[in-house]
């Protein structure tokens, strides 16, 4: 299924960030309050500007949505999101690469984009969050690397997925 919609897409995935901040026992998620993902819990990130690279990306992303400079973000995980049921026009498709920040100057503040919030690491709210999380996030959270695909319903379920874990 993956594989079938893959052939059908003639570019590269276009690449897209996501970083969460992690202290302790403690993973920062964010409300998104508008745009691609709005009313779900989600680490902080968006698409590069025009030459911009993807870690200065994830920097720029997070100071703007949450207000704080993040320090020596890890790379992490590299995610594909396939929407084969949606239009190709509106871009869904993405490659998503994942960051952990576990130091950062300033205190995360609400922005127009989104509302940070403090969870449990062990209790996450996977309900109000997209559908991919809960088969990797929890692997990142237990420090392993993660490389996976991910195909959705036109109700933004799982249709289909690949994961590889170290
Ligand atoms: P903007 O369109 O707001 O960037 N993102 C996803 N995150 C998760 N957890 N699951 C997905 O499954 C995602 N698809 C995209 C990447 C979109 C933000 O949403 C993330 C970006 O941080 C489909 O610029």
């Amino acid at each position: 299924m993956i594989n079938e919609f893959k052939n059908k897409i003639e570019k590269p995935l276009r690449q897209t960030t996501l970083c969460f901040l992690v202290k302790d026992d403690k993973i920062l998620l964010a409300m998104k309050k508008r745009g691609f993902g709005k009313d779900r819990f989600n680490g902080v990130g968006g698409k590069p500007e025009k030459d911009e690279s993807i870690l200065k990306c994830a920097i720029r992303e997070v100071e703007e949505e949450i207000g704080v400079k993040i320090l020596k973000p890890k790379k992490v995980a590299v995610l594909d999101f396939y929407f084969p049921h949606v239009d190709l026009k509106e871009d869904w498709n993405q490659q998503v690469l994942v960051y952990i920040a576990e130091s950062w100057d300033g205190k995360p503040i609400e922005t127009e984009e989104m509302k940070p919030k403090w969870f449990n690491k062990t209790k996450l709210p996977f309900a109000k969050m997209w559908a991919d999380d809960w088969i990797w996030l929890p692997h990142v959270l237990a420090n392993k690397i993660v490389r996976a695909e991910f195909a959705f319903t036109k109700d933004q379920k799982i249709e289909d997925y690949k994961i590889k874990v170290w």
